[in-house]
Order: C-alpha cells, then sequence, then structure tokens
C-alpha cells in the first residue's frame, strides 16, 4: 500500500489541485475548523451552507488561528434540513464537486442526497483507519449508512470498499468477510453470506479483490492467529477491508479501534454522484482532514483497470 499511514496520504493529497466542497450545516466549531484546516492544506474550497448569524461569529473567532476561513464563501440556510437540500442543488448546479456532513443528523443529510444524487451503485460508508499496531490502512465498511445489508447490498457495499482501496493504490485488495468464526454455521447468518460472498469473488460477480470469509476478526488482521486456527487463506492475517455484518457491529468496531487502540479514522462515503465526507459529530478535526484528502485523491483518481 503506497499509503501506509495517513500522513502519506495527507502528503499526496497536499500535491492536487483542492476540490470544491459544499459544507452542510457548517454551523458548529469542529466542522468549521475541519473545513479550515483542509482548506489551508490546499484539499478543498469550502462553501459554507448553514444560519449566517451562527456562521459568521464562529468565523471571525477562527480567522484568529485561520486565515483561510477569511475566504469562505456562505450560503445562507435557515435549518438543517434547507442546508441540506441546498448541498444537493450546489452539486446539480456544478458548484460543488464534494459534500461534508456537518452539525446535523445522518439521516436528514443523507435523505436528500438519496432522492437525487444516486446512481447505479448503492451508497456506503466506509471508515479508513490508521492503528499504529497495524502495517497499513485498514478499511473498515459499512458501519455507518445501510443498517442490516442483506447479501446483494454487502456485495455492493463490498465493491465500493475494494473501489477505494484500488484509489488508495492497492491494486489487488485483501478483503476479510467478518462473523465470529472462520467456519460456516447455519445459525449465524453473516457466516452464510461471507461464504457466498466469497463464492461471488471466485465467479467475477465481485471484481478487484481477493476476497475470503467467514473470519473472526482476530483471523482477519493476525496472521499467527490464523496460524494457530489452521486457517489457509491468501487474506487471512493481511487484510485491507473488513467488511462487517451490519452497521451496529461495525460501529462498535470502528470506535473500539479509536477509543481503545488510539486509531485515526476518516470517514467517506461513496456511491452517490460525489464522493461525501461523513464523519460523526464528536470526531476530530484531523478526522476531517483526512477524509478532505480522501476526497481529493478521489476526485483525481488514476485506478489501473
Ligand atoms: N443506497 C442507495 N439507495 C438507498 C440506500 C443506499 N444506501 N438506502 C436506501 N436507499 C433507497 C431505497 O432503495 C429506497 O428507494 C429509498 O432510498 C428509501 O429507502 P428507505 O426507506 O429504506 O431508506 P430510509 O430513508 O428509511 O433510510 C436511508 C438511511 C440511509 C437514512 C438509513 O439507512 C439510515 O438512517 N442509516 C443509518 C444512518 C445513521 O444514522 N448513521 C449514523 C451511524 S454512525
Amino acid at each position: 500500500m503506497p499509503y501506509p499511514h495517513f500522513d502519506a496520504l495527507l502528503a499526496e493529497a497536499a500535491r492536487l489541485p483542492p476540490v470544491s466542497v459544499a459544507v452542510v450545516d457548517a454551523t458548529e466549531e469542529h466542522v468549521l475548523r475541519g473545513a479550515c484546516d483542509a482548506q489551508a492544506q490546499g484539499f478543498l474550497e469550502p462553501i459554507l451552507i448553514g444560519d449566517p448569524t451562527i456562521l459568521e461569529p464562529l468565523l471571525r473567532r477562527l480567522e484568529q488561528d485561520c486565515p483561510a476561513a477569511r475566504n469562505a464563501q456562505i450560503v445562507a440556510a435557515a435549518s438543517a434540513e434547507e442546508a441540506a437540500e441546498l448541498g444537493v442543488e450546489l452539486v446539480e448546479k456544478g458548484r460543488a464537486q464534494a459534500l461534508m456532513k456537518g452539525h446535523l443528523h445522518s439521516d436528514t443529510f443523507l435523505h436528500p442526497i438519496l432522492a437525487k444524487l444516486r446512481t447505479k451503485q448503492r451508497l456506503s460508508h466506509v471508515f479508513v483507519t490508521d492503528i499504529d499496531t497495524y502495517p497499513k490502512l485498514l478499511l473498515i465498511s459499512d458501519a455507518a449508512i445501510n443498517i442490516s445489508p442483506d447479501l446483494a447490498t454487502k456485495a455492493a457495499i463490498l465493491q465500493n470498499a475494494i473501489q477505494l482501496a484500488r484509489i488508495l493504490g492497492v491494486d489487488e485488495p485483501k478483503a476479510a468477510i467478518l462473523s465470529a468464526v472462520e467456519v460456516i454455521n447455519p445459525a449465524i447468518p453473516s457466516t452464510i453470506d461471507a461464504a457466498c460472498l466469497s463464492k461471488m469473488a471466485d465467479r467475477g460477480q465481485i471484481e478487484g479483490a481477493l476476497v475470503d470469509g467467514p473470519l473472526a476478526f482476530d483471523n482477519a488482521i493476525s496472521k499467527e492467529a490464523a496460524r494457530i486456527k489452521g486457517i489457509r487463506s491468501s487474506v487471512a492475517g493481511d487484510a485491507d477491508i473488513l467488511l462487517v455484518p451490519d452497521l451496529v457491529s461495525g460501529n462498535i468496531l470502528a470506535k473500539d479501534l479509536e477509543y481503545l487502540a488510539g486509531a485515526s479514522l476518516a470517514g467517506i462515503v461513496l456511491g452517490a454522484q460525489v464522493p461525501i465526507i461523513l464523519n460523526s459529530r464528536a470526531d476530530p478535526a484531523r478526522a476531517r482532514l483526512v477524509s478532505a484528502a480522501l476526497v481529493a485523491l478521489i476526485q483525481h483518481q488514476e485506478v489501473k483497470p
């Protein structure tokens, strides 16, 4: 992987032209700081959507240590719902090349996107994680949009994650389909889906990756754990992508890594007409900065066929 950690990814994005990003409901300090830091690094040109009576005083405060805030464009919106609609409109008019979720609930943000910016792909979220104890970036999907995906939805989520891994320079990413065990147990439906996904990849129904599952988390990321359990797999112990069974388990995994293992996380939504930065409202500014760098890489992607 050319970007084993976020620093390398940030350095690459800094070489690219900035992307115009509509920040939907930018009326909160962390959101503004993330957008401003990304603007200062040259990753994006923000268009800030929100109530100007809240935005303008926040911007004046921020200008002191982020002078880029002085040049921000503002689009007035009276509510979060209106901000979400205006963000979509900016994309439709070609003024924004990407969207960033600000200080609003995910469903309020996503509804107009699902209504107007869908493509043939499924919308899905990928956490890109940088963990000190793992030698490369680890992609986790879907821990934020698709709540209880069925097999077809899991295949679509996996294909999106593979696309991102390839944009990040991994020609043939290794995708581990997670469950609680590495054998098929009809009483654990995610093991059956995992086996089907592996076979779908063998048959070319999922393309561009080595796919194996079911694998438990330890076997997916530790060669030693896989060896002790006698698992022969080209993916086990060396995964680039973890496909999780559902939103709840994936969300717990990602936040465990962040809060207990000190991982840094960036969040991105793929499958809409434009890439979407989607971070949790409690995320630090760096999460938004790395997500903005990812958007720059996606926008200027050169993936081998
Ligand atoms: N991709 C493409 N189309 C979709 C998707 C998707 N991911 N999800 C729904 N659709 C389509 C459906 O096919 C349908 O045509 C239409 O959109 C409405 O479908 P519903 O009624 O199933 O969808 P909603 O509007 O009830 O829910 C969609 C959300 C994405 C809002 C919902 O799945 C959701 O709330 N997800 C969790 C978001 C969240 O809270 N994340 C935070 C956790 S960190």
